[in-house]
């Protein structure tokens, strides 16, 4: 409940006077999370749409994985790399064998697997593919997501990402998403490293490529000895009904690029994979951080990427989702525009209506007891913690339509 006499208002007053304004979150102030479920101060329950962008596939404060935070932040919390620990190989041997890769280097942030993939790439390149020394390139797509460092926002298509923050890193070619004739012409060029791809594009608001997109660029790129490099940070575990979204069509990427839900939200943990002919051109020194795979996020990703399986979080994400995007488009509202998405990442394009948007309609989901959030203006994204039930789910379904209702 609220501290004292403070009320919503008041939160958000402080961070507003002391932390810098780079968010502009919707009015509520939360402070207990559970399952699908986050509460206010004021004490209202919310259905959680959002999941941190799909960090909390597992749930707010899964148990198994909270407790495996708490035993292992009661032993030994961090050594740096410059010591061995008795969780890192256990780590290790764990998440490769749960993806199939030979190697992996752990790392905390999805921004800083990218940039590690990125690093990961460009010298595979020069000592593997024998690309010119600072020649190599990596293609990416319009409208991506990485993350947002310098290197990243770089590659990005985004005003807003790029505005005032140049000069920009050089080495990377923009390509149409879901356009494999443009992909297939920037691959002719043999300085090529890598293609940067999110199977499903997130942020640009759950744009879903057509079918096969995926696989067939991959066997461009392993035509042209290119790297398929999968972010799969926001579409990964379990999100889109399938362990990883690289799955619907059966591709392994050279490599993989994970964070969010590898951790269920409780502790920053992000990881690449890749196998030795790849991983093992980095040598000691040339790749590392301070927390990059400190025991306690070793010991949650592990709890977290076990409720995965345990709880067959891929199937329910698979089913479930089918069931909202058919109620979503049953919806009779001429703001619900194109319903698009796999398992439980989804998203609505809201059509603007007597100069109402989504951002409305989100403010008033919110007074039904939902929160979700636009993207780009005219888009919600829903995707909810994947431990949501069937009932939960049909529930939170019934607040969204009355979200709309209200603009009718
Ligand atoms: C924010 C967006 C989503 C990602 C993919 C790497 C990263 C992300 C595909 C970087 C992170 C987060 C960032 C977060 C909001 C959220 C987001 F709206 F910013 F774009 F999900 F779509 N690859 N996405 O989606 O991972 O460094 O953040 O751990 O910046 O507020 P990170």
């Amino acid at each position: 409940m609220a501290i004292g006499n403070m009320k919503t208002q008041d939160y958000i007053a402080r961070e507003d006077k002391f932390g810098a304004h780079n968010y502009h979150p919707l009015p509520v102030v939360l402070e207990r999370g559970e399952g699908p479920f986050v509460w206010d101060i004021e004490g209202k329950r919310y259905f959680d749409f959002l999941a941190a962008y799909s960090a909390i596939n597992q749930g707010h404060c899964h148990p198994k994985i909270v407790n495996a935070l708490v035993e292992q932040a009661k032993k030994l919390t961090l050594t740096s790399r410059a010591f061995h620990n008795n969780v890192l190989g256990e780590f290790e041997e764990y998440i490769t064998n749960y993806f199939g890769y030979d190697k992996v280097l752990p790392m905390n942030t999805g921004a800083e697997a990218d940039e590690t993939a990125l690093k990961l790439a460009r010298k595979w390149a020069y000592e593997k593919k024998k690309v010119p020394e600072n020649k190599a390139k990596i293609i990416v797509c319009e409208n991506n997501f990485h993350g947002r460092t310098i290197t990243i926002i770089s590659m990005s298509t985004d005003p807003v990402a790029r505005k005032n923050f140049g000069p920009y890193t050089p080495g990377f070619v923009t390509i149409p998403y879901n356009d494999l004739a443009a992909l297939k012409k920037e691959l002719e060029d043999p300085n090529v490293a890598g293609f940067l791809v999110e199977p499903i594009q997130g942020e640009a608001g759950v744009y879903v490529p057509d079918d096969g997109y995926i696989k067939k660029a991959y066997d461009m790129c392993k035509a042209k000895n290119v790297l398929f490099i999968a972010d799969e940070v926001q579409t990964g575990i379990a999100r889109t009904g399938k362990l990883l979204a690289c799955d619907h069509e059966g591709v392994r990427p050279d490599v993989l690029i994970l964070g969010k839900a590898i951790s269920g939200g409780v502790y920053p943990v992000s990881a690449v994979l890749a196998d030795d002919s790849i991983m093992m051109v980095i040598n000691p020194g040339e790749h590392g951080s301070t927390f990059g795979g400190n025991p306690v996020g070793a010991k949650v990703a592990m709890a977290a990427l076990e409720v995965i399986k345990e709880e067959k979080l891929a199937e329910k994400a698979e089913y479930l989702g089918n069931i909202f995007r058919n109620e979503m488009k049953s919806i009779q509202s001429d703001m619900i525009g194109l319903v698009r998405g796999k398992g439980l990442l989804n998203a609505v394009v809201v059509n603007p209506k007597d100069g109402k948007e989504a951002w409305d309609v989100t403010v008033e989901m919110a007074k039904f007891g939902v929160l979700a959030k636009p993207t780009h203006q005219h888009i919600i994204r829903f995707a909810p913690p994947l431990v949501i039930t069937e009932e939960q789910l049909r529930e939170g379904i019934e607040l969204i339509k009355k979200g709309f209702k209200k603009f009718q």
